[in-house]
């Protein structure tokens, strides 16, 4: 068995990326299961990671890093026992220290043999200069223990500018190895794969590790003391689940829904935007009409949102129709952060008189 374990900050890929390596394994034959953790108490990630028939089991409501290490043991035995994959992939939420995740598994003493991956951080290339300047000590930390550094999402990012990312991002972490990733080259994803076929020196980290390991059994962060790694990134985070009465959603075809999951987020970034002008995080949102899946992710306060349509893979397969929203972002607290959510939901449902339940 194979553990792979992706970090990288909000937004910057990491569910795209798997869902590539997930599908990989899958077509050459072998199993994968998939634990997605979101910060949040909804979880967005596992739905669109079951969309591609992908394995997958979600651990919300908080970090693996930090404060849900034994979640993460029970959901990983979980896995093990029912479904026995050959490859696993842990995404850590963009919030976390994905070193610290990679570090509990290996002392979770597993009850059996597993090869694990070099650790693998993304860092998203097209927005390197929002990073350096919301971020750039979080950042940092992610990155420390990187033992694979991706810079992700270069067709968006000017060839020009990939050195000068590149050794910015070797300057914070100069052992790791640092590749390319984007979404749209399927040679970065060749060579991923490539990497990951290698393994984490394990040995040595554990060595170090013996010296970081509090009475408790718990790890210590950098200086010898316990950090939270939500409450380093300075994001503010809502997320919710709103049930659809479906009498109105009938009458609504796909522009109407188009429509009304970009007015959501056009009302959000508006809102965002006052309180946190140079915003960087990922708002996403899910809408399930019933019959097709409507998708919208903003991830900086500068781009225009990815809106994505998902006919159904099957058409009698009709699931309950729903919103879920989750939205962790800087420069803004949690409450203020819930409270535009909501308004901005509920204000589009009902001037498009479509009846919810929170
Ligand atoms: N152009 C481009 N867009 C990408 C690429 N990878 C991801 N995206 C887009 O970036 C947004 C965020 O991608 P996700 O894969 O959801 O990022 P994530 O790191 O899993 O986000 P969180 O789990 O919320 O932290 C989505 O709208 C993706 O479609 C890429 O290589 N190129
Ligand atoms: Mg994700």
């Amino acid at each position: 068995m194979k553990i792979i374990v992706v970090g990288g900050f909000l937004g910057s890929g990491k569910t795209t990326a798997l869902v590539r390596l997930g599908t990989y394994y899958s077509s050459i034959g072998k199993s994968v299961g998939i634990i997605v953790n979101e910060v949040g108490e909804i979880g967005i990630d596992g739905d669109i990671i079951s969309q591609y028939g992908l394995e997958t089991k979600e651990i919300t409501s908080g970090c693996i890093c930090c404060s849900l290490k034994t979640s993460l043991r029970a959901t990983l035995l979980l896995m093990i026992e029912n479904y026995n994959p050959d490859v696993i992939i842990i995404e850590s939420t963009g919030v976390a220290y994905p070193g610290a995740i990679r570090d509990e598994v290996m002392l979770m003493n597993l009850p059996m043999d597993y090869d694990m991956a070099p650790l693998l951080t993304l860092f998203d290339g097209s927005r390197f200069k929002q990073i350096l300047k919301e971020i750039k000590n979080f950042a940092a930390q992610q990155l420390a223990q990187a033992e694979v550094i991706a810079v992700s999402k270069t067709d968006l990012v000017e060839a020009s500018m990939l050195p000068i990312i590149e050794t910015a991002v070797s300057q914070i972490n100069p052992k790791a190895e640092i590749i390319t990733l984007s979404s749209k080259n399927p040679e970065s994803l060749a060579q991923l794969i490539n990497i990951l076929e290698r393994s984490s020196d394990t040995e040595a980290r554990l060595a170090e590790l013996k010296k970081v390991v509090a009475n408790d059994g718990s790890l210590l962060m950098a200086g010898g003391k316990k950090d939270n790694s939500i409450e380093a990134s300075g994001v503010g985070s809502f997320s919710a689940e709103y049930v659809l009465d479906d009498t109105r959603l009938k009458s609504l075809n796909e522009s109407d829904f188009e429509k009304i999951v970009k007015e959501i987020m056009s009302q959000i970034r508006e809102s965002v935007l006052q309180k946190s002008p140079d915003f960087l995080g990922h708002i996403k949102l899910f809408l399930e009409s019933g019959s097709a899946l409507y998708k919208i992710s903003l991830t900086t306060a500068e781009e225009d949102p990815i809106y994505d349509f998902i006919p159904p893979a099957d058409e009698n397969a009709a699931a309950a129709p729903n919103l879920k929203i989750l939205s962790a972002v800087t420069g803004i607290s949690s409450g203020d952060i819930k409270e535009i959510v909501q308004n901005s939901v509920e204000n589009v449902l009902n001037e498009n008189k479509i009846i919810f339940s929170a």
